[in-house]
């Protein structure tokens, strides 16, 4: 794996799956149930990958009383210049963001969303200097605006993105290369991408729009082969990890980690 100068050291924060996890917020799919060993076992694995791509993995404990904590990308947007300290739309998860914030000033400074804004970090795509962000049940226009406003002075830029039938913008497509995007087009549209290559995934597969770009690694649950072949017949080199289990939760390989630069970088010039 070739890691971009600027990505040389990069930091992924994880947190440890709750014993709660049963208990997780679900929305468009029915609850199933889940094996908690068999789950923690694929979120070490992960983690192991994380470290292996060549991130510094700072894992932090769980909350017993935190059923979705393990989905620690929802609590927080950590662009180069600042982190942006989420508000979750599921009241469930709200204390999630504390000990995540705590943990993530050692590298930037904070903004945190504040009532009436809502804000999950799922919802929030970064390409280049655009913010693309979901309209979505968990994230509103307050949130988006609060996002807005805290980034221009770095010279971002937030679009609002219409979402439907999933749970976050995240779930329905994510960045595969600084100009791909791996998209599921019956859950958003790809008219709003202009000027980025979109790869679909395959119809059978809808949940594998989700995938976690390490430098031009690209890691991606191993149920969706279908969807891994497109990637790689476009030169890609895709690093399969098994996530059934954090997928009965609604839950992808995006969720279970913040990855950024551990040096924080100023405004552009
Ligand atoms: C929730 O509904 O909030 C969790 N059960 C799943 C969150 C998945 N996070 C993500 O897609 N970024």
């Amino acid at each position: 794996v070739t890691l971009r100068s600027s990505d040389s050291r990069l930091v992924a924060v994880t947190r440890a799956i709750s014993p709660a996890l049963v208990h997780c917020e679900l929305t468009h799919i029915p609850r199933q149930p889940i094996d908690l060993a068999k789950a923690r076992a694929q979120h070490d694995a992960y983690e192991h990958l994380l470290s292996d791509l060549g991130c510094a993995v700072t894992r932090l404990p769980a909350a017993p009383d935190m059923a979705d904590g393990v989905f620690i990308e929802d609590t927080a947007v950590v662009l180069d210049e600042v982190a942006i300290i989420a508000r979750p739309g599921a009241v469930s998860r709200r204390a999630e963001v504390a000990a995540v914030a705590t943990a993530v000033s050692q590298w930037r400074m904070l903004v945190d969303i504040e009532p009436p804004g809502t804000l999950d970090g799922g919802d929030v795509l970064v390409v280049g200097r655009t913010l693309y962000v979901g309209e979505t049940a968990r994230t509103n226009a307050a949130g988006r605006d609060q996002l807005a406003k805290a980034t221009e002075e770095f010279g971002y830029e937030v679009r609002p993105v219409s979402v439907t039938d999933c749970l976050h913008l995240k779930s329905a497509v994510t960045a595969v290369t600084d100009e791909t995007l791996l998209i599921n087009p019956l859950w958003v549209s790809g008219n709003v991408f202009d000027g980025l290559r979109l790869v679909e995934i395959d119809p059978g597969e809808p949940f594998a729009a989700n995938a976690l770009r390490i430098g031009d690694a690209v890691i991606h649950a191993a149920e969706f082969p279908k969807t891994r072949r497109r990637l790689e017949q476009i030169g890609l080199r895709v690093y399969p990890v098994p996530a059934s289990e954090l997928a009965k939760a609604e839950g992808g390989v995006t969720c279970c980690s913040l990855i950024f630069t551990a040096q924080p970088q100023g405004p552009r010039p």
